[in-house]
C-alpha cells in the first residue's frame, strides 16, 4: 500500500473506537465506518439525508426557524449602535435570534453486524488497511489453518456499499444482523427477493427511511432465522447495501418520493453486476479522480511496514524525517480521499457536513450540520488546487437551495422582500444551516448572527469558476447567486458618518468581541463579494449599468484598518490589540484575516497590510482546535512564511490528529482535514495575485519534491519538481487558453530559451506568455 491507513488490530467496538480507530469509506451520499473485528465485525453506516428536524406533522408551524418581522428591531439596534448605547444594544440583539425547535440533527442510520462462529477474537497476522490508491479497505488475518480476507468499498457509479468476506483453508459460519439506529425498528426478510429490509419513519419528523441489504454466498448455505441471516460453512459472503429516505431538497416540505423502488432497482443491479464488476466500476471511477494528483515531499519512497499509529508516534517523538514526510504526504492525500468519499455530484446531492458523511450518534455536536461561518467553506478549500473541482458541485446546489428560504429570512430580519416584481431581491443565511432550509440566525445572537456567512461561501463558488473558467456555469448558476447577494447588500448597508464608510450593522465577529458596526469580518467579506461579482459581470459582459454603483459601494467599505499595535483591527473601535469588550485572547476564529486567506484583499505587494496581518496572526497564537490550525496554515502560507506554516502543520499533527488521521475539534470534525490539505497546496502554489507563484512558502524540510496535477486559477494544470528549493522541471497544460503569468525560484533559467524567443520575460521575475487552449508546455533543465 502506497498511501493509506494501516492498523494491526480491529477498532474497538465503542464510540471511542469509531472516532479514533474506525476506517471510513463513502460514495458521497452514503458513508460507513468499518471496525473489522474478528469474532464480531461492525459496519456503522450513514446516508446524508437522514435528519431529525424540519417540517413535520408534529411541527405544522415550521417556518425555517424564522421569527416574524424582526427587522423593526434591526432599525432600533442600528440607532443604538450609532448612539454608542451598548446597554440598549445588548438588550435588543436577542430579538435578532431564531427558533431552536425543529433545527434537528444528522442521524446515525444504523449498523450491520457479522457475528462469526469463532471461539475467540484472537487472530494471527491481522492487518487492516484503507488504501487511498485503490479506494477500498482490506483486512486479512489467519486463524489456525484458515486464512481470512475481506474487502469493503463504497461505489459512486452504482451507489452502493459492498463488502466481501472470504476464507481459504476452511469455511466460515455466523450470522448477519441489520440494526436501525432509529427507535424500535426491526429488520424484515423478503424471502422472495432474498433481501433484508429495515425501514420506518423518523419519530421526530416522519421522514421515511429504508435500508436494503442483499447477501450472497459461495459454498455452504444462507437462511433467515426470524432475526438474523445465518451463513453456514460458506467460503465467501458478499454484502451489498444501500440506504435512502424520502427527503428532497425542495422548499417548503423537503419531501420527495418514497425511495423503495429506486433502492430496489439499484440493489438488483448490483446483484446482476456481481462483486467483481462492481469493484472494477468503482475503482475506475475513483481512480480517475484520486490519481489526478500526486505529491512527494521527500517521503514518497518510504516503504515501512508501520501502522498509522506508529507513524504518528514517530512524528510526535522522533526525528526520522523520511517517515515524517511520508505522514505529511499521507495526510495530504487523505484530504483528497475524504473529499471524494463525502462529496460527489449527482442530482440533489448535499455537500459534506461537519463530519463529512460519517456519524455514529443521533445527537452529534452541532447537529453535524452545515456551519457557514468557516466550516463549510473550509470543507471545500482543498478541491480547487486539489484538482477535484466536480466534488464542489453539491455545495453549489446547496447554496442554490438556500435562496428561497433565505429570502424569507431576508424579509423577516432585514425587511427586504422578493416578490413578482423583484424576484431575486436578496437572500440571507447565518452561522448554522440544515438540510431543511434553516437560514435564520441561531437561537443565541452571540454565535447565531452572521449574515456575511453568505458572501463568505459565495467566495467558494467564485473560486470554482476562477479555477475552472467554466463560463457557462458562471453565467447560469454562480453569477445569479452573486448578483442577488450584491442586490441585498445594496439595500442593507448603511452610511456611517463617523467613519465615513458604508457598513453592515449590527455586526458580530465570530464568535467573540462586541456587537458593533462594520467589523472587519463583515466588511472584508462584503468587499470580496463586490470585487468578485464585478469581475464576474465584466467576464460575462452583463449588468454594465450596475457596475459603477457597485464599484462605488465597494470603495466605501474600507475593510482594513491598522491598530495601535500594528495589527489588523478586528473591530473598528479596537485601538490596542484586544482592547474591546469580550475580546478573547487566542480565539480560534481569525475572521479579521479572511482578506489574507481565502480572500485576496491582503496581498504581498501591500507590505503594510501584510505585516499587520502577521502581527494579528501572532497575537492569536498557534495551538487551537483542528480547523483553526488548518486555517492558520493557509494564512501563514499566504504571508510567504513556509517555516511558520510547516511548524503549524507539525503542531496540528501532534495535537489534533486522531489515530485514523481524522482531525479533531474535538470531536472529530472533517474541516481540519481539508484545511490541512489546502494548506499544503497553498505552501506549494498560489495563484490569487494575478499570477501563478510556485513554491511561495517552501519550508527547508520540503526542499526537494514534486507536485503533479495541481490546478491554478485561470484554467491551468501544472506539474513541477524542485531540488534544493529551485524548480527543476515544469509542465503547464492550458485548459482554456489565454495568458499565463508565472513566477518561482529557478524559472529564469528553466524558461531562458523560451524567454529569448518570445521576449516576454517581465522585469519583476514574472514570466508571461500567451497559451493555446489544450496545449501542453514543458520546461526542463538540460
Ligand atoms: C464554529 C466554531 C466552532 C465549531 C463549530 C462547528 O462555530 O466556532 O469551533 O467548529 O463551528
Amino acid at each position: 500500500m502506497k498511501y493509506g491507513l494501516r492498523a494491526r488490530k480491529p477498532a474497538e467496538d465503542s464510540h471511542f473506537g469509531w472516532e479514533n480507530e474506525g476506517f471510513p469509506i463513502g460514495n458521497g451520499s452514503q458513508g460507513a465506518v468499518i471496525f473489522g473485528g474478528v469474532k464480531k465485525d461492525r459496519i456503522q453506516f450513514n446516508e446524508k439525508t437522514l435528519w431529525t428536524g424540519g417540517p413535520s406533522p408534529k411541527r405544522p408551524n415550521y417556518y425555517g426557524g424564522n421569527k416574524r418581522e424582526k427587522f423593526t428591531y434591526l432599525r432600533e439596534i442600528r440607532e443604538a449602535l450609532f448612539e454608542k448605547n451598548q446597554e440598549k444594544v445588548k438588550n435588543l440583539v436577542h430579538e435578532l435570534e431564531g427558533e431552536e425547535d425543529g433545527y434537528g440533527y444528522f442521524q446515525n442510520f444504523g449498523d450491520i453486524y457479522l457475528d462469526f462462529l469463532e471461539k475467540d477474537d484472537v487472530a494471527e497476522d491481522y492487518l487492516r488497511e484503507l488504501d487511498f490508491y485503490e479506494g477500498l479497505i482490506r483486512i486479512h488475518y489467519n486463524k489456525g489453518k484458515k486464512h481470512y480476507q475481506r474487502e469493503y468499498l463504497a461505489t459512486f457509479p452504482d451507489k452502493m456499499i459492498a463488502a466481501r468476506y472470504s476464507v481459504s483453508g476452511g469455511e466460515m459460519s455466523g450470522r448477519i444482523r441489520l440494526i436501525s439506529a432509529q427507535k424500535g425498528k426491526t429488520a424484515l426478510f423478503d424471502e422472495k427477493k432474498n433481501i433484508l429490509i429495515s425501514k420506518g419513519e423518523v419519530e421526530d419528523n416522519s421522514l421515511f427511511f429504508e435500508t436494503l441489504l442483499l447477501v450472497e454466498h459461495e459454498g455452504g448455505s444462507l437462511r433467515w432465522d426470524g432475526e438474523s441471516l445465518l451463513f453456514e460453512k460458506t467460503e465467501t459472503v458478499t454484502l451489498y447495501f444501500i440506504s435512502g429516505t424520502d427527503y428532497k431538497n425542495k422548499y417548503p416540505d423537503y419531501r420527495g418520493e418514497n425511495p423503495h423502488e429506486e433502492l430496489l432497482r439499484r440493489i438488483l443491479h448490483a446483484k446482476k453486476l456481481g462483486w467483481k464488476s462492481l469493484k472494477e466500476r468503482h475503482q475506475k471511477d475513483y481512480k480517475e479522480l484520486f490519481h489526478r494528483q500526486s505529491l512527494n515531499l521527500g517521503g514518497s519512497h518510504f516503504i515501512g511496514d508501520v501502522t498509522t499509529e506508529e507513524l504518528l508516534e514517530t512524528y510526535r517523538m522522533e526525528n526520522r524525517e523520511e517517515e515524517k514526510r511520508y505522514l505529511e504526504e499521507t495526510l495530504f492525500q487523505y484530504g483528497r480521499y475524504l473529499t471524494i468519499a463525502s462529496s460527489r455530484e449527482e442530482e440533489g446531492a448535499l455537500p459534506s457536513n461537519l463530519q463529512g458523511v460519517w456519524n455514529d450518534s443521533n445527537k452529534p455536536m452541532w447537529g453535524s450540520d452545515y456551519h457557514l461561518n468557516i466550516n463549510l467553506q473550509m470543507n471545500y478549500w482543498q478541491v480547487y488546487a486539489g484538482n477535484l473541482l466536480e466534488c464542489t458541485l453539491p455545495l453549489l446546489n446547496f447554496m442554490e437551495s438556500l435562496r428561497i428560504p433565505g429570502r424569507i429570512t431576508a424579509k423577516e430580519y432585514f425587511g427586504i422582500e422578493s416578490n413578482e416584481e423583484k424576484p431575486e431581491n436578496g437572500f440571507t443565511a447565518h452561522t448554522q444551516n440544515t438540510i431543511f432550509g434553516f437560514t435564520c440566525p441561531g437561537w443565541d445572537f452571540y454565535w447565531g448572527w452572521s449574515p456575511a456567512a453568505v458572501p463568505f461561501i459565495i467566495g467558494n463558488l467564485w473560486e470554482y469558476y476562477d479555477f475552472s473558467r467554466d463560463e457557462k456555469l458562471l453565467r447560469e448558476k454562480i453569477y445569479p447567486i452573486m448578483k442577488e447577494e450584491v442586490t441585498l447588500y445594496e439595500q442593507i448597508l448603511v452610511w456611517d458618518e463617523a467613519s465615513k464608510r458604508m457598513v453592515s450593522s449590527p455586526s458580530f465577529s465570530p464568535e467573540h468581541g462586541p456587537v458593533s458596526i462594520g467589523n472587519t469580518y463583515e466588511q472584508t467579506l462584503i468587499w470580496q463579494l463586490y470585487e468578485d461579482t464585478i469581475r464576474a459581470a465584466k467576464t460575462l459582459n452583463v449588468d454594465s449599468d450596475f457596475i459603477p454603483s457597485w464599484e462605488k459601494t465597494k470603495n466605501l467599505l474600507s475593510p482594513i484598518q491598522i491598530g495601535e499595535d500594528g495589527q489588523i483591527k478586528e473591530w473598528f473601535e479596537e485601538g490596542k490589540l484586544g482592547s474591546v469588550e469580550n475580546y478573547q485572547k487566542n480565539h480560534r476564529h481569525i475572521s479579521h484575516l479572511l482578506g489574507l486567506f481565502p480572500g485576496d484583499l491582503i496581498l504581498k505587494e501591500n507590505i503594510l497590510w501584510m505585516e499587520a496581518a502577521k502581527v494579528s496572526l501572532r497575537d492569536r497564537g498557534d495551538e487551537n482546535t483542528g480547523w483553526s490550525m488548518g486555517h492558520k496554515i493557509n494564512a501563514w502560507a499566504r504571508t510567504g512564511d513556509g517555516e511558520y506554516a510547516h511548524n503549524l502543520i507539525q503542531k496540528m499533527i501532534k495535537s489534533c490528529i486522531l489515530n485514523n488521521l481524522w482531525d479533531t475539534h474535538p470531536p472529530f470534525q472533517i474541516d481540519g482535514n481539508f484545511g490541512l490539505t489546502a494548506g499544503i497546496l497553498e505552501m506549494l502554489i498560489q495563484s490569487h495575485e494575478g499570477k501563478i507563484e510556485l513554491l511561495p512558502a517552501l519550508p527547508e524540510k520540503w526542499k526537494n519534491g514534486e507536485l503533479k496535477g495541481v490546478l491554478a486559477r485561470g484554467g491551468f494544470e501544472l506539474s513541477f519538481s524542485w531540488k534544493e528549493g529551485v524548480i527543476s522541471e515544469l509542465q503547464i497544460v492550458s485548459k482554456v487558453g489565454g495568458e499565463c503569468r508565472i513566477s518561482g525560484k529557478g524559472l529564469e533559467s528553466l524558461l531562458s530559451d523560451f524567454n529569448t524567443k518570445k521576449k516576454n520575460f517581465l522585469k519583476n521575475g514574472v514570466f508571461s506568455f500567451e497559451t493555446e487552449k489544450g496545449k501542453e508546455y514543458r520546461f526542463t533543465n538540460r
